[in-house]
């Protein structure tokens, strides 16, 4: 995985106008060992980091990372001149903002998203091919032992966060009448793929009313009978959570017999068992903001 001070050093070649050959030669070395380190395969050695400061004109702290600007004021100013490259791989973009999570740096991974918002990446871009590719990898580290379950709550709280911050730049379409209320079932704690889809849905221009997590099924039934939204959407990642959701469903379904509102259910418990939403008693299957349209446009 690409770390980053191979970022850095691919950014500061770009922004000096080395290509790689170039600066393989003012180094001393071949030219695939530049290429190694800039995908992260290699990591400079001491006297290396140093002839590369010197050539960039920058500071070690800076090329190591540990410092958002140049103290010699004479490489790039602000971390978005860094960024800036970034934008020729969107695809690499997930992992840029991992990495900098997985160092501890929130300013940074904040930082990136934004500045790739305000250069025209849209907020889908953002929360499925950042966000979301960035957290499903965490999930296979998690797994493979690699972190522990701290990082996993500090990155999702970081993603949270930075979720916030593009909404409320991201302008609305005109409302719409469709209403929804999202939920996880009971204590089901994966909540930020269903914060996402209702996210996308208020841009959208719908009236949303996210509950998140650990909502007690009455309160639930009170806030059906004060939104009454055409939509309840539940979201179950862990099978072990299906119960709770067969649970708010059915009291949901006794409670307002006479015009339900229409049941939603989505998450990653369905991933591998397309049939297995059927046993909720849910209305309907969706995997995301999209189907979520088209159902709306159909009814
Ligand atoms: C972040 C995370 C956490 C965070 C959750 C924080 C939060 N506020 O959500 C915390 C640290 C709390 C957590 C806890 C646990 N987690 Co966890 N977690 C993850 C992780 C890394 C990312 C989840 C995520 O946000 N994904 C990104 C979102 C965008 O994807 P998504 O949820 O699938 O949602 C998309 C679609 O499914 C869909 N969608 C989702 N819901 C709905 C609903 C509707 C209506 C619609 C239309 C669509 C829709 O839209 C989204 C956008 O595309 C996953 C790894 C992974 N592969 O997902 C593991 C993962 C889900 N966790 C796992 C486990 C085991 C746990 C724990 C048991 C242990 C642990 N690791 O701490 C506990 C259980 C907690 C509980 N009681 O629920 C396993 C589950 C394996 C399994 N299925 O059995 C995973 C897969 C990790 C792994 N590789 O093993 N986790």
């Amino acid at each position: 995985m690409r770390n980053l001070i191979s970022i850095n050093i691919k950014n500061l070649r770009k922004k000096n106008k080395y290509t790689q050959k170039q600066l393989s030669e003012l180094l001393g070395v071949a030219q695939t060992t530049i290429a190694n380190y800039e995908n992260g395969i290699r990591i400079p050695d001491a006297e290396m980091l140093q002839k590369m400061a010197d050539i960039f004109e920058i500071s070690l702290d800076y090329l190591l990372g540990r410092e958002e600007r140049d103290s010699n004021m004479k490489g790039p100013a602000k971390l978005s001149e860094v960024y800036e490259t970034d934008l020729e791989n969107k695809e690499n973009l997930y992992r840029n903002y991992l990495t900098f999570l997985l160092e501890g740096k929130s300013k940074a991974a904040r930082g990136l998203v934004i500045e790739c918002y305000e250069k025209g990446l849209p907020m889908g871009f953002i929360y499925f091919d950042i966000f979301e590719k960035a957290l499903k990898e965490i999930g296979s580290l998690w797994e493979s032992g690699k972190i522990d379950v701290w990082q996993e709550h500090f990155i999702s709280e970081v993603t949270l966060d930075v979720m916030r911050e593009v909404k409320a730049r991201e302008k609305r379409k005109k409302r719409k009448s469709h209403s929804v209320i999202g939920v996880t079932a009971g204590p089901e704690q994966h909540n930020i793929g269903l914060k996402m889809v209702l996210d996308m849905l208020e841009i959208e221009g719908w009236n949303t009313v996210y509950l998140g997590s650990n909502v007690p099924v009455q309160s639930l039934i009170k806030a059906v009978d004060t939104e009454k939204p055409s939509l309840v959407a539940i979201s179950v990642t862990m099978e072990y959570h299906l119960e709770s959701a067969k649970f708010l469903i059915q009291a949901i379904k006794e409670e307002f017999k006479d015009s339900p509102p229409k049941i939603i259910i989505g998450g990653g418990a369905f991933k591998n068992n397309p049939e297995l939403w059927k046993t909720t008693g849910a209305d309907k299957f969706s995997s995301n903001t999209d189907d979520m349209l088209e159902l709306m446009e159909g009814s």
